[in-house]
């Protein structure tokens, strides 16, 4: 989608840090961390929202967890711990409409859920 800020990561047209990519999915570092470690995920194709994932889309979101579980191997969070989260829709504050995994540690998390 041309005016999409992640489809243009994707598509490595704005500078970013970037840590994975494959015919699937890129995953590249947050610019605004709430944690040491912050990285998002996405797959390469527009997808606004986990609202619009369909059947067909397994694949795709089975390999988005296996690339979450290698990034945290990579930046050894694996023992630590770490966090994955989606937001999806305005009440949980998706400020990014193309949907994409949060993968968050290095610190220890509390979950109040505000
Ligand atoms: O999270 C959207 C996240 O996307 C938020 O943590 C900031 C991040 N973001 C926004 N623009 C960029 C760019 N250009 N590079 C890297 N990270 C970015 P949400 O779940 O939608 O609230």
């Amino acid at each position: 989608m041309d005016t999409c800020v992640f489809c243009k990561i994707v598509a490595n047209e704005i500078p970013h840090r970037r840590f994975y990519h494959d015919e699937l999915v890129t995953a590249f570092e947050d610019r605004s961390p709430i944690a040491p470690v912050h990285i998002l995920i996405v797959p390469n194709h527009h997808i606004e929202s986990l609202n619009q994932a369909q059947a067909g889309d397994e694949q795709l979101f089975g390999h988005m967890l296996l690339v979450a579980r290698q990034m945290a191997a990579q930046m050894k969070l694996d023992q630590s711990g770490y966090r994955l989260v989606i937001n999806t829709g305005p009440d949980a504050g998706q400020s990014v409409f193309h949907l994409h995994l949060h993968i968050i540690g290095g610190r220890k998390l509390s979950f109040s859920g505000q």
